[in-house]
C-alpha cells in the first residue's frame, strides 16, 4: 500500500460514489458554494482517487466524523499527511494535533487562558480600539474592508492581548497562512505559503520565548502553568505557538467576512441597526455562511462505520465544514444569510472537544467591531467586486472594495 500526499490510499469503501474532482482547485476554492451542493447530492461520503480520501459534505456525517474523537482521531494531522506515516512541516500542536487524556489536560489550560471571565477584562481595550479604527475607516470612505480592517484590528489588538513584546502583523499574517495552507496537499498555494517560513517562522518561534512576553497578557499567563508543574517550559512555548497559528487568519476572516455579509444583504443590516441585540447572532451566522474554516481532516483510527458506509482504518477524511453548514437538509433557506436566524449547532467554530478555544476571544474581537460599526455606520456598500483568496483551509477575503457612509449624530 503505497503514500498518497502523506497517507495510506486504503482505497474506496464500498457503496460510496468515486468522484475525480481536485477540492483544492483555484475555482473550487474560490466559489465553493456550487461544489458544496454537487458534494452533498452524491451520497454521505464521496471517494476522491486524487488524493485518496474520503469527504463528507453532508451536515450529519461531518458533525458526526469531526467530533468523535475516539474513532476520528486528531493526533493524526488533521490535514491530507497522516502523521503516523509522514513527518509534519513542524513539531505538531499539543492542543490541536492530540487527542485525550494528552489533549484533556493542556485543553484545560487554555480554556482558562481563553475563559469569558479573562476576554470581559479585555472588553474595554476591545471597544477602545475598534471605536477609534472604525472611526478612521468612515473618515476615508471608500476602502479595502480586508487590509483597512479585517487584516488591521486583529494585528493590532491580538499580540497586545498576548503581551508580545515585538509585533509584526505581516509576520503573523503570513504565519498563519502557513500554518493553514500546510492541511492542504502539496499544491502552489501551500508551497507559495510555506516559502515564506525561513523568515517567519523563527521569528514566531522567538516571540513565544518567555522573555519576549509582557508581565500581565496571555502569553505571560500560560508561562505561570509552567511555574507551577503543571507544563513543560516547552510546552508553554508551544501553547504560544498555538495562539499565534490559530488566532490572527481566523478573526481576520471572520471580521473580512462580516463586512462581506453586511455589505451583500443590506436588508439585513438594516434589521441589525434596529435591533443590536442581534449582533451576536449576526455573527454567528456569519460563521455558519462562510465558515472561515471550510474544512479539516480526521483520521479513522480503527474499521468503523457511519451511515451503513463501512470506513477502514487509517482512512482520511476531509470534513466539509463549510459545505455541512449549507445543507438544506439541516438549514432551511441554507443559502440565505439571516441574522434572525437559529444557528446553533453550525460547525463554523468546530464542533466537540477540539472546537474553538478561543471562541471567545475571536466573539469578544467581532463584537466590538461590530458595535463600533453600529455605532457610526450607516450604510455599508460594495464600490467594486469583492475577491477570494483560495485557501487550503481558510475561507477568506483577498479584497473587499467598500463605501461606509457616516451616521448622522
Ligand atoms: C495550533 C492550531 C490550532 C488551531 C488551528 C490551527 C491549523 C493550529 O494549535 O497550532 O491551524
Amino acid at each position: 500500500m503505497g503514500l498518497i500526499e502523506g497517507h495510506l490510499d486504503v482505497g474506496a469503501p464500498e457503496g460510496v460514489p468515486i468522484w475525480d474532482i481536485d477540492p483544492y482547485a483555484t475555482d473550487v476554492l474560490e466559489n465553493p458554494i456550487e461544489f458544496y451542493r454537487e458534494m452533498r447530492a452524491k451520497g454521505p461520503f464521496v471517494y476522491i482517487p486524487r488524493y485518496a480520501i474520503l469527504a463528507c459534505a453532508r451536515y450529519a456525517q461531518t458533525k458526526e466524523v469531526f467530533s468523535d474523537h475516539e474513532r476520528f482521531v486528531s493526533s493524526r494531522g488533521v490535514g491530507l499527511v497522516d502523521f503516523k506515516q509522514t513527518t509534519p512541516w513542524r513539531p505538531p500542536s499539543i492542543i490541536l494535533e492530540v487527542d485525550p487524556p494528552e489533549h484533556t489536560r493542556v485543553r484545560r489550560i487554555m480554556a482558562k487562558t481563553l475563559s469569558p471571565k479573562v476576554m470581559r477584562e479585555q472588553a474595554s481595550l476591545l471597544q477602545s480600539i475598534a471605536d477609534q479604527m472604525v472611526a478612521e475607516v468612515v473618515a476615508m470612505g471608500e476602502i479595502d474592508g480586508v487590509a483597512d480592517l479585517a487584516e488591521r484590528y486583529p494585528t493590532t489588538v491580538f499580540p497586545r492581548i498576548l503581551g508580545l513584546k515585538k509585533s509584526n502583523g505581516r509576520h503573523l499574517l503570513d504565519y498563519g497562512a502557513m500554518v493553514f495552507d500546510a492541511v492542504g496537499p502539496d499544491n502552489e498555494i501551500r508551497r507559495a505559503s510555506l516559502s515564506k517560513g525561513e523568515d517567519v517562522v523563527p521569528w514566531i518561534m522567538k516571540q513565544c520565548e518567555r522573555d519576549n512576553l509582557i508581565e500581565g497578557g496571555l502569553g505571560a499567563g500560560i508561562y505561570t502553568y509552567a511555574d507551577s508543574g503543571d507544563i513543560s517550559e516547552k510546552e508553554a512555548g508551544l501553547l504560544v505557538r498555538s495562539l499565534l497559528s490559530a488566532g490572527v487568519d481566523t478573526t481576520v476572516t471572520g471580521i473580512g467576512s462580516l463586512l462581506y455579509c453586511l455589505a451583500e444583504n443590506p436588508e439585513q443590516f438594516e434589521l441589525l441597526k434596529d435591533n443590536p441585540k442581534l449582533a451576536r447572532s449576526a455573527f454567528e451566522e456569519v460563521l455558519r455562511y462562510t465558515a472561515p474554516v471550510h474544512s479539516f481532516f480526521r483520521t479513522s483510527a480503527g474499521d468503523t462505520e457511519v451511515s451503513g458506509i463501512k470506513i477502514q482504518e487509517n482512512t482520511k477524511i476531509l470534513c466539509m465544514l463549510g459545505a455541512a453548514n449549507r445543507d438544506e437538509d439541516h438549514w432551511p433557506n441554507a443559502d440565505k444569510y439571516d441574522v434572525t436566524r437559529d444557528v446553533q449547532g453550525h460547525l463554523g467554530m468546530g464542533a466537540g472537544i477540539h472546537g474553538c478555544v478561543g471562541q471567545n476571544l475571536a466573539r469578544a474581537e467581532v463584537s466590538a467591531v461590530l458595535t463600533a460599526i453600529l455605532a457610526q455606520v450607516d450604510k455599508i456598500e460594495f464600490t467594486g467586486t469583492a475577491k477570494w483568496r483560495p485557501g487550503n483551509s481558510i475561507r477568506a477575503l483577498a479584497s473587499l472594495p467598500i463605501k461606509l457612509t457616516k451616521k448622522e449624530a
